[in-house]
């Protein structure tokens, strides 16, 4: 637009801040040829950085698991995502952050790799259409099955997503915008890139982490919502698509989607076909959680 100034995003690699043009890693970086490494996505609310410790330490749990040794402390971490935060003039938004095995030869031995690659990125993002949150997605189950946890355990938010983007790719050509997974015994696991809940009678369900759900962030504050606002219990179950087609209502939740209703599942109406009275109390709660909680993002 004419008259309105460009804003460069500036992007923080390995502790320096690059232009979009010059952000650049290496093709010999094992993020890329092999997708080893880790990350996490984060948002900020009003100039906080919401949840930010639990993500951290969701990455390290990630890293360590995959025997990748960040090179920064928790704080120097948490540090350098607040700073690009500021250096972006971000108050509200989403952070990348990436941590890759590093630059290495074309073997896959993750040995040859002598320094992990750090990448920060503050910009925006919508999953969603904003229609969606009024009037609920519709979902389908797709035939690729969330990874066993005996192969990449899915509690690892790892770079190697293929599973997921072949899902997506599933849903999108199945005209809807999110998947429903199952795991090998037939169980829901999750979405693409969410958690689902159920409700029943007035009992908040998902699955546990076990059924192949990532142990996601805004899950995590689903729980307490309900329990500390709300008054509601919340169980992990496993779940099976007829309990999502009988259930009273339906929603997702992630960093990216926040907390979405679900309204359709293979067809099946769940509940009224509105988004639940449950649900929206979810919704609320979440918006004015969001509002006052997080890391400060400095001036
Ligand atoms: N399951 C999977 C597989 C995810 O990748 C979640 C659940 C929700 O977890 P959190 O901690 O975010 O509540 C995720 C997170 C994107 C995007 O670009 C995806 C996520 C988060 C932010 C953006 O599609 N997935």
């Amino acid at each position: 637009m004419k008259g309105v100034p460009v804003l460069r995003m500036k992007i923080y690699i390995d502790g320096k801040f690059y232009t979009e043009n010059n952000a650049k890693i290496s093709v010999f970086d094992h993020g890329l040829l092999y997708g080893d490494g880790v990350f996490e996505g984060i948002r900020a609310y009003n100039g906080r950085i919401f949840r930010l410790e639990e993500h951290i330490d969701r990455l390290y749990l990630s890293a360590k698991a995959i025997l990748l040794q960040i090179p920064f402390s928790k704080k120097e971490t948490i540090d350098a995502v607040a700073r690009t935060c500021a250096a972006n003039k971000i108050r509200d938004g989403y952070i990348r952050l990436v941590v890759t095995r590093g630059v290495g030869n074309l073997g896959l031995n993750p040995f040859s790799c002598k320094k992990p690659t750090v990448v920060i990125i503050a910009g925006k993002i919508m999953l969603y259409p904003a229609k969606m949150y009024r009037k609920g997605l519709a979902l389908i189950t797709v035939p690729t099955m969330r990874m066993a946890p005996s192969a990449l355990n899915p509690a690892i938010k790892s770079l190697n997503y293929l599973n997921n983007v072949l899902a997506k790719i599933e849903a999108i050509q199945g005209g809807v915008l999110e998947a429903v997974m199952l795991n090998h015994h037939g169980y829901i696991a999750e979405c693409t890139g969410d958690n689902l809940f159920m409700v029943r009678s007035g009992l908040i369900v998902t699955p546990p982490t076990s059924a192949g759900a990532l142990c996601g962030i805004t899950r995590q504050v689903v729980f307490q919502l309900a329990r500390e606002h709300l008054g509601l219990e919340v169980r992990e179950e496993n779940l099976t698509r007829y309990d999502v087609f009988s259930s009273d209502e339906c929603f997702l939740t992630g960093t990216g989607a926040e907390i979405i209703p679900a309204v359709k599942l293979d067809g099946r109406t769940i509940g009224t076909g509105k988004p639940g009275k449950i649900t929206m109390r979810l919704m609320e709660q979440f918006r004015e959680l969001t509002t006052h909680e997080g890391y400060p993002i400095p001036k």
